[in-house]
């Protein structure tokens, strides 16, 4: 956390694999459009004003790059990163499964220290493409220490305020315990 006179900043990382929809539910949450076309990350961040608990907080949203070739900024990213949204699609199991390796990553750079997480099963849209059951991701989503599991569509503004919302509220609680 940084503070500039009154105002707090929280830098949230978007993490998954690639074309889960990270880029999507980004622009979606700071510009309120959705992107069709497949434009994998290299690297992108944005700012957006929030109001958490009658404060007014700067959020520096960095979305990541899940593509292989791209993937070298993403020890920066976890360092840098406060807040962590674990995207992947639930029409595919193996990004659900490429989240194991992702947290662990992240509680390796972080030390023990509890960064405040959310699940999210994004493209919920694509329900007749469904491949993980909401019960499978809200299991694996309990055995990391019960962090929320949301559903979430970028294509229709399902969920997507929230995640980002209960993300930075969490950070903001746990930057107040501190
Ligand atoms: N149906 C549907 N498609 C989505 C949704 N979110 C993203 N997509 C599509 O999935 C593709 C990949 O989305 P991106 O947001 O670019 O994926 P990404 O996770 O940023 O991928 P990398 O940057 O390579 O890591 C695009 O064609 C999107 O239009 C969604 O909620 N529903
Ligand atoms: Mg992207």
């Amino acid at each position: 956390m940084s503070r500039v006179g009154n105002q707090r900043e929280y830098h949230i990382a978007v993490l998954g694999s690639g074309g889960v929809g990270k880029s999507c539910l980004t622009t979606q949450f700071v510009q309120g459009v959705f992107v069709e076309r497949y434009d994998p990350t290299i690297e992108d961040s944005y700012r957006k004003h929030i109001d958490v608990d009658g404060r007014n907080v700067m959020l520096e949203i960095m979305d990541t790059a899940g593509t292989e070739q791209f993937t070298a900024m993403r020890d920066m990213y976890i360092r840098m990163g406060q807040g962590f949204l674990l995207v992947f699609s639930i029409t595919s199991m193996s990004s659900l499964h490429e989240l194991i390796s992702l947290r662990e990553e992240i509680i390796k750079a972080k030390g023990d220290a509890q960064f405040p997480m959310v699940l999210v099963g994004n493209k919920s849209d694509l329900e007749d493409d469904r491949r993980v059951t909401r019960t499978k991701a809200f299991q694996l989503s309990q055995s990391w220490g019960n962090i929320p599991y949301y559903e979430t569509s970028a294509r229709r503004d399902a969920n997507v305020s929230e995640v980002a919302m209960i993300n930075a509220c969490d950070l903001d609680l746990s930057l107040d315990a501190r």
